[in-house]
Order: structure tokens, then C-alpha cells, then sequence
């Protein structure tokens, strides 16, 4: 399903494309985070038209607690249920459990845990969790995992790498017994884990490369270690993952970390960031940052940027966005949403011209320096 177009001479990015029955997706690509069956304050109509999205996630742990299989399975899947026609990504669940849930209790079995929503008690397994993602119909089915705290010590981390692999191959094995539901193929990847340990890192991406998925993830970054050391595991261990398959690195990130993500072999990356952040007003341009609650916009009476291609940076003033984030307006968060998927999704687009180019190399560490400026 994936397909490597070209290897940059100079960093370890890639340009390629992943074939899936919903469409294509060229990577690198950001996929926005659409966890209830919508990515928040956002229409699919302006998702496609506008953000240019060509792929987004769906949380399995979200959806099965609400609306839950019956209804997903009646509607004819996730697709039909939201009405959107491109390529849908799920995460297993994994995650979400562990950061979200109450009581959760980590058994060979599976992980019983219970509801953050009204505190009944739910068990996942890797079997479990294969069947959701097929009522679900999603193009790409994540396995389910445990994602380790950082910091774990070493035998915390070393254990919960082996579970990880034993439920990736359940997972494997439950996915190759079982039939898509609504026609189209769905693929699954793998997760890596391994802490912030390298010689674990290395383990898992060749005990998960061995499994043969679809693809691979790179998972338990991003959860408070420091920067640098995401990017060190990242380089590392994107030596042991094969070349061939699409690599995702999971809840990743800023925009500067989407360049040095790419810079160092990942081709895939999915954040709340873009539309948490719009929420509480602040926006990412191609310029730098911008913290609009911030009283110096209050009289700025021009747009933002006038050449960028949407509404928040050539239309609105941001005296205007400013007033309607200082009073909670629904239409400042979907502005402010829109503005920042726009921006990520551009700026994966820049990625991929500078690739197709050979610029790359010259190009990303200056923009890294561009996109953290503070406005
Ligand atoms: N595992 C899964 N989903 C995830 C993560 C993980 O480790 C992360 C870690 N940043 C985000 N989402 N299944």
C-alpha cells in the first residue's frame, strides 16, 4: 500500500504515497484528529475544500463508549456515519485507556477499565479491539498497545515493550481471520514502543517489522519527555524500521516537530494540537505563532498575513478574531481551526515540493526557526 518515491540525498525524509480504497494520501502528511466522528468546531465539506485534508483519525476508545458498535455497525461504518469519503485512520484505543480512563487494570488478557464517562466497567483485547475497528471501517487499523509513562524505569519499560509485542501479534492474527465489513480493504500497522530506551527501541521495531504489518508506528513519544530526546528516539529508531513501509509517528506535534519528524524518516504524524490550541486562541501561521487573546491585537485593524489561503489570515482582521476569541465565539474556534489544519496541512504540502525538488535539506532548518517565532 505504500509506495517510497524518493529518498532525500542529504536527511533521512522520504516522499511516497499510500494507496488506500478511499484514495491516495502523499506523505509526509499531517492527518487531523477527528475523534467523536468530527474534528472539532470543523464541517467535512471545509475539511476536504479547504484544510485539503486527506486523511483523518478516528479514537476507537471514544467511539465505541459513544455511540458504541451497534449504532457505528447500522450506520454502515464510520465513513457513511460522518459522511466523509477519503481515507480514515483509527487509533486502537491503546492510548486513550491509559490517559483517559479510570481503574484501568493491565492484564495478559486484555485492559479492563472503566468509562470516563459515566464509570461502567469495559474491557479491551487485541481481538476486541480488531472487531471495533472493523465495524468501524477504517482504511488503517492501529493494534492495540500500552503506551509506558515517561519517565519508566527500565524493567517497566522492558515488560511492557514484550505485551505490546504479544498483543501486536494477536492483533495480527485477528485482523488475518477475520473480513472487511463494508467492501473496501482496511490495512493495519504495528506500534513500536520501548520507552526511552534505544536498545528497546531497536527490539520492537524489528520484533514489530518482523509481524509484517501494513505499516509501522512509532509510539510512547510525546509523552513529557523533552524535546530532544523525542527527536534522538525518533532518529534512532527509524534506522530499524524497513524503509518500504509507511512509518506514523503517534500524537506528534508541533509544527517544528513535524520538520524534524520528516527530517528524520517519518512520513505520517497526528496532533490535537492544531484544533486543541485554536480553541483557546492560539494560531499557527507560516510567520510564527500567535497567542490571540494577546491585548496587542485588540487594534490591529489589517489581516495577518494577505497571501496565505485562508480566511483567518487574508479576510477577518484580527482585531475582529481577537474580539471574537475574547468572547468565547463559536465562530473564533472555527476560524482559529480552520486556520491552523490549513496551515499544517500547507505545510506538509511545502515539505513534499522541497522533496520533489531537492531543496529539502537547505529549506526545513530555517523554516523550524520561521514557524516558532512568537508573534
Ligand atoms: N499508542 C497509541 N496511540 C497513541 C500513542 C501510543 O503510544 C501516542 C503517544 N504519543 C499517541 N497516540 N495507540
Amino acid at each position: 500500500m505504500f509506495q517510497l518515491l524518493k529518498n532525500d540525498p542529504k536527511t533521512k525524509a522520504r516522499l511516497g504515497r499510500l494507496t488506500t480504497d478511499h484514495g491516495t494520501i502523499e506523505t509526509p502528511i499531517f492527518m487531523p484528529v477527528g475523534t467523536l466522528a468530527t474534528v472539532k468546531a470543523v464541517e467535512q465539506q471545509q475539511l476536504k475544500d479547504q484544510v485539503k485534508a486527506q486523511i483523518i483519525l478516528g479514537n476507537t476508545y471514544h467511539l465505541y463508549l459513544r455511540p458504541g458498535n451497534g449504532i457505528m455497525r447500522e450506520a454502515g461504518g464510520l465513513h457513511q456515519f460522518m459522511k466523509w469519503d477519503k481515507p480514515i485512520l483509527t487509533d486502537s484505543g491503546g492510548y486513550q485507556v491509559f490517559s483517559l480512563s479510570d481503574n484501568r487494570k493491565l492484564e495478559e488478557r486484555g485492559v479492563t477499565f472503566k468509562s470516563h464517562l459515566d464509570g461502567s466497567k469495559h474491557q479491551f483485547t487485541p481481538e476486541s479491539v480488531i472487531e471495533t475497528e472493523r465495524i468501524l471501517g477504517s482504511d488503517i487499523m492501529m493494534v492495540l498497545d500500552e503506551c509506558p509513562p515517561y519517565p519508566s524505569t527500565y524493567e517497566y519499560a522492558l515488560n511492557s515493550m514484550h505485551l505490546t509485542h504479544r498483543w501486536a501479534a494477536r492483533c495480527k492474527k485477528a485482523f488475518d481471520e477475520s473480513e472487511p465489513l463494508y467492501g473496501h480493504r482496511q490495512f493495519l500497522f504495528g506500534i513500536a514502543q520501548g520507552s526511552t530506551y534505544k536498545d528497546l527501541r531497536n527490539a520492537s521495531a524489528e520484533a514489530i517489522a518482523a509481524l509484517d504489518f501494513d505499516g509501522n508506528a512509532i509510539g510512547g513519544l510525546s509523552v513529557g519527555e523533552p524535546n530532544e530526546l523525542m527527536y534522538e528516539m525518533t532518529d534512532h529508531i527509524t534506522d530499524y524500521l524497513p524503509p518500504h513501509k509507511a512509518r506514523y509517528l503517534m500524537g506528534v506535534g508541533t509544527p517544528a516537530d513535524l520538520l524534524n519528524g520528516v527530517a528524520r524518516g517519518v512520513d505520517m504524524f497526528d496532533c490535537v494540537m492544531p484544533t486543541r490550541n485554536a480553541r483557546n486562541g492560539t494560531v499557527f501561521t507560516r510567520n510564527g505563532i500567535v497567542n490571540l487573546r494577546n491585548a496587542k491585537w485588540k487594534n490591529h485593524h489589517k489581516p495577518l498575513d494577505e497571501d496565505f489561503p485562508s480566511d483567518f489570515c487574508s479576510k477577518y482582521t484580527m482585531a475582529y478574531l481577537h474580539h471574537l476569541v475574547r468572547c468565547n465565539e463559536i465562530l473564533g474556534m472555527t476560524l482559529a481551526s480552520l486556520q491552523n489544519l490549513t496551515f499544517y496541512l500547507w505545510l506538509m504540502e511545502e515539505v513534499r515540493r522541497n522533496l520533489a525538488e531537492g531543496t529539502f535539506a537547505d529549506w526545513y532548518l530555517p523554516m523550524i526557526e520561521k514557524v516558532k517565532t512568537r508573534l
